[in-house]
């Protein structure tokens, strides 16, 4: 069986477990708790040198790091049901609007960024919050700007089922609840959100699903 190394509010790690549902892939987990460090330690830098979950241990023994980069190999090795489009246009935007959450949203709201912002450059909470809500705000902006553009307005991001998008787009919502952004005016973005929540597979990977955890 494969291992995964994960966290329960790694948002990283929740697409991952969203993706491992939707296909039906039982894995085996291993939790790595970010908030004391665990990431930092000699074995599990030995495993993912960036020091930053998920990481993935495949039954033929390879690692594998990076959300994106796991989901893709997931979908080749296990086709259905599809997380990508076929049609090549549809597939580059799916990309597109996870790579605006994956690259673009997600690494300013990170852990590290957060303690440098705290520890290296003295920002105090309200400073935090200001950045948290700059970054976090203007990239779901984009993202319903993305499904604004959309020729149909399907129920998931690009089409009657869940793929990529949606698998990025849902842990980066359950981010922005956390740290208390009001997006509330984004309809597209909170509509998907709220139809993918009501499937199994999102509800299973739910951070309060997680064997590792805490309130
Ligand atoms: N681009 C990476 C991001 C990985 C990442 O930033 N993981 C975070 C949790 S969501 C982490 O491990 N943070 C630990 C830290 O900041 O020390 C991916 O998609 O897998």
């Amino acid at each position: 069986m494969m291992t995964f190394h994960g966290y329960f509010r790694s948002s990283s790690a929740y697409r991952c477990r969203i993706a491992f549902n939707l296909k039906g892939v039982e894995y085996e987990f291993r939790p790595v708790h970010l908030k004391s460090g665990a990431q930092k330690g000699e074995t599990y830098k030995a495993l993912n040198p960036q020091m930053l979950v998920p990481t993935l241990e495949t039954e033929g023994g390879d690692t594998l790091i990076q959300s994106l980069a796991i989901m893709e190999w997931l979908d080749e090795t296990h086709p259905e049901p599809p997380l990508l489009s076929r049609d090549p246009i549809t597939r580059a935007k799916e990309r597109g609007f996870s790579q605006v959450i994956a690259c673009e949203i997600h690494p300013l709201q990170n852990l590290r960024v957060l303690k440098y912002l705290a520890e290296e450059l003295d920002a105090d909470e309200d400073a935090k919050n200001a950045w948290l809500s700059r970054w976090l705000t203007d990239g779901l902006e984009a993202c319903e700007g993305l499904l604004a553009q959309r020729e149909t307005a399907t129920p998931f991001c690009y089409g009657d089922a869940p793929g990529m998008a949606d698998i990025c787009l849902v842990p980066q919502v359950f981010s922005a609840q956390r740290f208390n952004m009001d997006i509330s005016h984004l309809s597209l973005v909170n509509e998907i959100y709220a139809n993918c929540a009501a499937l199994d597979a999102f509800e299973k990977a739910h951070p309060k699903n997680q064997p590792d955890f805490e309130a």
